[in-house]
């Protein structure tokens, strides 16, 4: 049966060659999220961004995910400075320890200095949520989806909202393409790969005042 559901494509085939992805996943439900996280991974890939480029964490639950989205966050800008730190202090730069390029009288020769992690531009928090008995789901999904929006807003960096808030694991399943009989469903970790590169590059465009 046709459907008027879903995501319309982009003409723009982003570019991701020069972008830096965190994925933070749970690990609760983890087939689910093992087949999400491998769909979002694929698509980074086919827009260009570089395995290297790609850092995957994880954490126990979906509770847990905007606490380490915002780690994440702040952490790579403090290893995108550390990197040009730590290479200046290993060339002893202001210290007293003999440097042995000085004493011979030749000049040290000037280091390319390069800087092999950027903070991130965008993360994608994946986590699958499936109802039970009790209330927690609803508080769980209510607390999350907020959480992680305030991340995204507080850091200006985009996070992608790869949380699955199921009902049962049939649906859980269908949403990562795992589902069982006739209806494989779609996994949507490939939608938040595409959406993670397509925000990413925007919002670099954006904070350059680039709207065409
Ligand atoms: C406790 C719990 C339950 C019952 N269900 C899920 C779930 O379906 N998906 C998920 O990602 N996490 C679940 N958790 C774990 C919580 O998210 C969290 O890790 C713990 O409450 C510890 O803070």
């Amino acid at each position: 049966m046709s459907t008027i559901k879903g995501i319309s494509q982009t003409e723009v085939a982003y570019d991701g060659s020069s972008l830096r992805v965190a994925i933070v996943h749970a690990r609760w439900n983890r087939v689910i999220i093992d087949a999400l996280v491998s769909g979002a991974v694929a698509k980074l890939k086919e827009r260009g961004v570089k395995e290297s480029n790609i850092v995957i964490q994880s954490v126990p639950g979906s509770f847990e995910l905007p606490f380490a989205c915002q780690k994440v966050i702040a952490g790579s800008h403090v290893q995108a400075g550390a990197n040009v730190t730590d290479l200046l202090g290993g060339l002893n730069i202001g210290s007293n320890s003999p440097n042995p390029a000085s004493r011979s009288g030749t000049p040290a020769p000037v280091p390319v200095v390069a800087i092999p992690s950027g903070p991130f531009d965008a993360v994608i928090a994946i986590g699958v949520l499936i109802k039970g008995s009790t209330m927690h789901f609803e508080y769980i999904c209510e607390s999350v989806s907020h959480a992680l929006m305030r991340v995204q807003l507080d850091t200006g960096v985009p996070v992608i909202f790869g949380v699955l808030t199921v009902l049962n694991d049939q649906q859980a399943l269908e949403r990562a393409g795992l589902g069982e009989g006739g209806n494989k469903g779609h996994n949507h970790g490939e939608d938040w790969g595409l959406a993670a590169v397509e925000m990413a590059s925007q919002t670099r465009r954006w904070g350059e005042g680039k709207f065409v």
